[in-house]
């Protein structure tokens, strides 16, 4: 794989009369040097390609050959006819992650369309009717997970409200040598194959693993480990940065003064990243793609299938490094911004793999004192034992509707909203962390109807069998889809009862969270985490007629079951 985004980048000043007319015009200043399509006609072809990263070189499924695939540039208000060609042995399809279109356009197989046989081409058609970061990716099999995935950025119709000079796109994601097929059976056998950092007794009697005897007898009752933070991390995943690892380093030009916007992308199939550019503060100025209030922060966590967009105005002639911190901390991407290619700066050292705490386990923030006080708070027959927080299959004490069998070793008795907390590992880190209660969105919202039914959905799971689902179950046993009514307007709570973050993706829709801010003004998102033991309340206006994939992000829980139908009816005429 050539080192493209840095070649073409270094002739970027000095080509401005060659580039295309997209790039020269607007306020908006330089954009993106990846591989860019644009226009209202583009083909891609998905097939195999080799690809190199670390000196080794692997096994990957690419669009027109590249990793990540090209960019695309579009226009609000334009048409775009998407020519998709398969010459895989398999089938493939491409969703258009956070956009907005008529539901046959969605890609999913199975669900808006039957998928893109081997040797067939398939053409997406719709108006663009949004603008923002966005990107695309396979929705079949475990193909995004070899590289299927690419950037999509659509530029507003009118002025935009962010004020930059420049502009960088980021693709963060995840490669391994080994075949997602393999991961997943690994991960099957044995859920914490890839954790390479568990707590141990040595440990616990030095002191090294930062917990005491009695928490670690607590997790050791859960069969949990408070380091199963990420169930594929960096033992097995190089982290990329445009496709590039970090070694190779990435690097994106300013000059110094510059505003420059940073596009970043989680197009990972598994891993959570916390971002910062030691010794540059990032205003975040869009969430998936949808504009937010300017927020000034150090490091914002960004979950699989998320976008930020973050302004940076490096004024120093130095370079900065763009660090993207798997949230176990077992690895990071790396990537520069300088002013001239080659050189670089410190890359901090990975900081200590964190520990998740007694609210990861649904304990609703009580203190450790008193713990021990709320071990008989109920005693189910059936029960391996009790606590406020994640009670271990327990079925008199599930749930309504919710099937409470094999898939479940876990309902969690106190689930919190924890979306003013900082996520997983930046609970102690020294300087300012973004949390989700700093989005409000900068336009106000459309639909500010209350909403006129509320609906819980349970993210279920055996951590020990690696099974996944929804409400207890996975999607090969859910029989009923999720319906709503068209434009209705539905509240839904998601409750986390696993101690793993799940990031909750809905298609062809905005939610809008409720973070309690300003009235009108909650920050709309496609995708949310939910952090284990958490819970998640969002209004939804079920706007968009047809059928889409609501499911967990993180790729091997979707395969593993997390996934689910939402059924928007009626198709056709006004909503009854
Ligand atoms: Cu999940």
């Amino acid at each position: 794989m050539l080192l493209r985004g840095a070649a073409a980048g270094g002739g970027l000043l000095g080509l401005q009369g060659l580039l295309p007319a997209w790039a020269q015009t607007g306020s908006a200043g330089l954009r993106s040097d990846l591989p860019t399509l644009t226009g209202p006609n583009i083909d891609l072809t998905v097939g195999h390609s080799p690809f190199t990263v670390g000196g080794r070189t692997g096994h990957a499924i690419t669009i027109n050959g590249v990793l990540p695939a090209p960019l695309l540039r579009l226009r609000e208000g334009q048409n775009v006819r998407l020519s998709v060609t398969n010459t895989l042995d398999e089938d493939t399809s491409i969703h258009w992650h956070g956009l907005l279109l008529p539901f046959q356009m969605d890609g999913v197989p199975g669900v808006s369309f039957p998928g893109i046989k081997p040797r067939e081409t398939f053409v997406y058609e719709f108006p663009v009717r949004q603008s923002g970061t966005f990107w695309y990716h396979s929705h079949s099999n475990l193909q995004e997970a070899m590289g299927h995935y690419g950037p999509l950025v659509i530029d507003p119709e009118g002025a935009d409200p962010v004020a930059y000079d420049r502009e960088h796109v980021l693709v963060l994601s995840d490669w391994s040598f080994m075949h997602p097929h393999e991961i997943l059976d690994k991960l099957k056998k044995s859920p914490g194959y890839f954790n390479r950092q568990r707590t141990t007794l040595a440990g616990l009697m030095d002191g090294s693993d930062r917990m005491s005897l009695e928490e670690r007898r607590m997790w050791g009752q859960m069969r949990m480990d408070p380091r199963d933070i990420l169930d594929v991390n960096g033992s097995t995943y190089t982290y990329l940065i445009n496709g590039h690892g970090p070694q190779e380093n990435w690097t994106g030009l300013f000059r110094p003064g510059e505003r420059v916007r940073l596009r970043v992308i989680n197009a990972s199939a598994m891993s959570i990243f916390n971002v910062r550019i030691p010794g540059l503060a990032m205003t975040v100025v869009q969430a998936d793609g949808e504009n937010v209030r300017p927020v000034e922060t150090d490091e914002f966590q960004i979950s699989v299938a998320e976008t930020y967009d973050v302004i940076v105005r490096p004024t120093d002639d130095r370079a900065y490094t763009i660090v993207s911190e798997a949230i176990d901390r077992s690895g990071m991407g790396r990537a520069t911004l300088a002013p001239r290619l080659g050189m670089t700066a410190a890359v901090p050292p990975l900081r200590e793999v964190p520990n998740l705490t007694m609210a990861d386990m649904g304990m609703g923030g009580m203190d450790h004192g008193s713990m021990a006080g709320m071990d008989h708070g109920t005693s189910a027959p059936g029960a391996a034992h009790d606590m406020a927080g994640m009670n271990m299959r327990d079925p008199d004490n599930a749930p309504p509707d919710m099937a409470v069998g094999v898939g479940v070793d876990m309902v969690n008795m106190a689930p919190r909203n924890r979306l003013g907390e900082r996520p997983t590992g930046l609970t102690d880190v020294d300087h300012r962390v973004l949390v989700y209660t700093d989005l409000v969105s900068l336009a106000p919202n459309k639909d500010r109807r209350p909403p006129s039914r509320t609906m819980e959905i349970h993210l279920t799971g055996n951590m020990e069998r690696f099974m996944w689902g929804f409400d207890g179950r996975k999607f090969s046993e859910i029989v009923e889809p999720i319906r709503f009514e068209r434009n209705e307007r539905v509240r839904v709570t998601l409750v986390n009862d696993t101690m793993m973050a799940h990031p909750i993706h809905l298609h062809g829709h905005f939610f809008e969270l409720v973070t309690g801010g300003p009235e009108g003004h909650q920050p709309l998102k496609h995708t949310v985490n939910v952090a284990p033991g958490g819970k998640v309340t969002f209004d939804l206006t079920a706007d968009a007629p047809g059928d889409w994939a609501f499911h967990c992000h993180l790729l091997m829980h979707m395969h593993a079951g997390m996934f689910n139908v939402v059924t928007v009816r009626p198709l056709d005429g006004a909503a009854s």
